[in-house]
């Protein structure tokens, strides 16, 4: 099927979503080689601003490189307080509680999907910007690459999307650890108060982004060390998207509702007003298992992954500033 055929926003038979996945499949043919030789590479676009293997902001998380060369903080989980007061999407204000996982220290670059050779379809090329323009599929389809390059089991059946969370590789976080991470402890609307006064120093956003996405890191990191969790590319997470789903949401780690057209995107992007980059701010954006134009410049993702056993058993505390307990 062209894409040609296809209107945008026109909702393709399943089908014609698993060619779609299919054929982006078959866009990267040199992918087996070039996981064979990932393993050997020791250099990712983060390394510049931080250094490699080292503890960050709180002396309780622990950041790590992958394999792949990529920077991931392991935060040890806990309970949240999620979301906002403020009506609407977002409420009510609830806790769940969150189990270990790493998630990636800064947004997925061009240069990772280079890495992989997988097609970067970003409209500000660069490598040490964060990839854009990609769909929720075009982001799954990147975790299942990523985790094959490490030889760790793929999340994401290409065929249904369905997620085994038991897996080993990589995943788009959920909506409840995205919240976890990006607010690192704290429960005003953004991670460093609640006035948006300094937004400006920890995110690429409307106000100061000179019509472009900003190099990943450039601005400062959250408590926990991660960066651009508000701003720069709204960030894709494994939820469907429902605006209801917090009045019915479980307690212990929620993946968000089960059926729909729509996945969640938090955090706000470049385009965004400050409003919009507040930690609890919601999105939800139709996911792109078709070959019609879904997605924006100001889309991108970051991964998660759950611990290895040995990394549980490594954990020693709770997370400064948070209300986390041990796994
Ligand atoms: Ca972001």
């Amino acid at each position: 099927m062209k894409a040609s055929a296809l209107r945008p926003g026109r909702v393709i038979p399943y089908t014609a979503a698993r060619l779609s996945c299919r054929r982006h499949r078959q866009l990267w043919p040199g992918r087996a080689l070039v996981l064979l030789s990932l393993a050997a590479i020791a250099l990712s676009a983060c390394t510049r601003s931080a250094p490699r293997s080292s503890s960050s902001a709180s002396p309780s998380i622990t950041t790590i490189t992958t394999s792949s060369g990529v920077e991931m903080v392991l935060l040890p989980g806990g309970d949240l307080m999620m979301v906002s007061d403020a009506g609407g999407d977002e409420s009510p204000r609830h806790k769940v509680h969150i189990d270990p996982f790493l998630i990636d220290k800064y947004e997925v670059t061009q240069r990772q999907f280079a890495d992989l050779e997988i097609p970067d379809p970003s409209h500000f090329k660069d490598p040490d910007r964060p990839v854009e323009q990609i769909r929720w599929s075009d982001a799954i389809l990147y975790c299942n690459a990523r985790s094959e390059s490490e030889g760790l089991e793929p999340c994401y059946d290409e065929e249904t999307f369905a997620c085994d969370f038991q897996a080993s590789g990589y995943r788009l976080p959920t909506e409840a650890e995205w919240e976890y991470a990006a607010r690192a402890g704290t429960r005003t609307a953004y991670f460093f108060g609640d006035s948006s006064d300094r937004l400006t120093s920890f995110a690429c956003f409307k106000a100061n982004a000179k019509q472009r996405t900003d190099r990943v890191g450039h601005k400062r990191p959250n408590p926990w060390g991660l960066c651009d969790m508000l701003g720069n590319v709204s960030e894709w997470c494994h939820d469907v998207y429902a605006a209801d789903y917090y009045q019915r949401s479980p307690v212990d780690n929620p993946r968000g509702p089960e059926k729909g057209p729509k996945r969640v995107l938090r955090g706000g992007s470049w385009k965004s007003s400050a409003e919009a980059c507040r930690v609890a701010a919601r999105l939800g954006k139709v996911a792109g298992f078709t070959d019609a134009c879904f997605t924006g410049d100001m889309l991108g993702c970051r991964a998660v992954r759950r611990l290895t056993d040995e990394q549980q058993q490594k954990i020693a505390g709770p997370v400064a500033g948070s209300s986390a307990s041990k796994p």
